[in-house]
């Protein structure tokens, strides 16, 4: 039987807020904030381990090795490490804070992940994603690629494909503009690429205010790349208005898990035709979709901006239920959490709802559902993965402590320029590789 594996991004030691995406109102609210590293870990790891201890399949991908003192280096600063960070403070604030980014946290951005049920080869795919919208952000892709191959190693069983080309006409975001309907997680379903613009059909509209990170002709190449069949393949464009109030992923409005879309009416430029697509594409897998279909009189684009209501994760329970992983910010928002009493109490698809107090994270923008990569594997393949990653209760107990050892609980832009922190950051990640098994991870 297959199951639905959550990577979990560890929160690395330099979390912090800069300001750094525009587009991403949480993001630019909080530049200069003081942000707390070791909390923001903790929250992270609380959240896999609850929903690990609820029987649901987890796994950690650690943190990227950082600073990117190699940026700093190409834009031109030289001399020692610390000259470097003092030079790049005095002239170019925001390449040291890319330079510091702890951005891979939020795994549905690593890669595009396609199971071998749905790949014409039979293997697994995964494109790491170019997330060429942001400096901070392209850094990460060749350290993805890298680490999924170390976990994803055998090629008979996985393909790992570089990023895209990094380019505007090829910008891509990974998971959170996809989603796979299915009957079963084992089971062969529709894989539904929602996409902000397209570089080349001028005709299409595009928002006007903030940028659309994703493009038609991306989330086409990944399709083609991992061997979708056109049949169950279903491309549609986000309503560029939306991606105007703050909507920067489609996992800011929609989510989606076996059979259930959850989804805002205001999600789709035109709601009617993906609905009749998905339907269409279900019926070629015997699966049949079923919509949540949130309206803008419950719950407006801005509220579901303020609570993150749809980057929730939606995770199949065993009676086939859903349950709904919301940020706690849900519960504060009085509407939002007026209108999920409603939901529950309706006896539908969602029989329950928790919620994690996530806030280090979503003060950049990131929830419950941008802090996890989800991998459907088979038993074989389950088998075939490195081992390591996955988080037991030893692991836990281990990354907790390890957290507690190494981490800051405050941390500031003006911090950067202190060698002290490279350092720490340094023992720490060469103490997670051994934790990990993963050795020469960062070397
Ligand atoms: O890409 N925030 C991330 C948040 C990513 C959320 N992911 C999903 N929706 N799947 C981003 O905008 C903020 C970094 C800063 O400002 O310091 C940041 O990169």
């Amino acid at each position: 039987m297959a199951r639905e594996y959550n990577f979990d991004g560890l929160v690395g030691p330099t979390h912090n807020y800069a300001g750094l995406s525009f587009g991403n109102v949480a993001s630019t609210k909080n530049l200069h904030q003081a942000s707390n590293p070791r909390a923001a870990a903790l929250q992270g790891l609380a959240k896999a381990k609850a929903l690990a201890d609820r029987g649901f399949a987890q796994a950690i991908l650690p943190p990227q090795a950082r600073p990117r003192l190699d940026l700093l280096r190409s834009a031109g600063f030289t001399g020692s490490d610390a000259a470097v960070l003092a030079g790049a403070a005095r002239e170019e604030p925001q390449l040291l804070a890319a330079a510091y980014s702890a951005s891979p946290m939020w795994t549905a951005n690593a890669a595009t992940v396609s199971p071998s049920a749905d790949c014409a080869d039979g293997r697994l795919h995964l494109s790491a994603a170019n997330l060429n919208n942001k400096l901070h952000r392209a850094l990460e892709h060749p350290a993805t690629s890298r680490v999924l191959r170390l976990i994803f190693a055998d090629q008979t069983r996985f393909a790992v494909h570089e990023a895209l080309p990094g380019t505007p006409a090829l910008g891509d975001e990974g998971a959170a503009n996809h989603t796979r309907l299915c009957a079963a997680h084992g089971a062969q379903g529709v894989e539904f690429f929602v996409f902000g613009r397209s570089e080349f059909d001028a005709g299409m509209p595009a928002p006007r205010r903030y940028p659309a990170r994703q493009t038609l002709e991306a989330s086409r190449a990944v399709a083609r790349r991992h061997g979708l069949s056109p049949a169950r393949t279903v491309f549609a464009q986000q309503n560029p208005e939306v991606i105007d109030q703050g909507v920067f992923h489609n996992d800011v409005i929609a989510v989606g898990s076996g059979e259930l879309l959850f989804y805002h009416q205001d999600a789709f430029r035109d709601e009617a035709r993906v609905l009749t697509e998905l339907t269409e594409a279900a019926a070629c897998c015997e699966a049949r979709v079923r919509t949540l279909r949130v309206a803008r009189g419950e719950v407006s684009v801005a509220d579901a901006v303020a609570s993150y209501l749809f980057n929730s994760q939606l995770l199949l329970r065993e009676d086939g239920k859903a349950l709904l992983v919301a940020p706690q910010e849900c519960r504060e928002h009085p509407r939002v959490a007026r209108y999920l009493e409603r939901l529950v109490a309706a006896d539908g698809p969602i029989a329950e709802v928790i919620s994690f107090d996530l806030r280090q994270s979503m003060n950049n923008g990131g929830g419950p559902a941008c802090l996890r990569l989800r991998v459907v594997l088979n038993e074989q393949e389950e088998l075939a993965m490195h081992q390591g990653v996955k988080l037991t209760d030893a692991l836990y107990a281990e990354l907790t402590a390890w957290v507690e050892r190494h981490y800051r609980d405050r941390l500031e832009t003006a911090d950067f320029t202190d060698p002290g922190l490279m350092q720490e950051v340094r023992e720490a990640l060469a103490a997670l590789e051994v934790i990990l098994g993963l050795p020469g991870l960062y070397t």
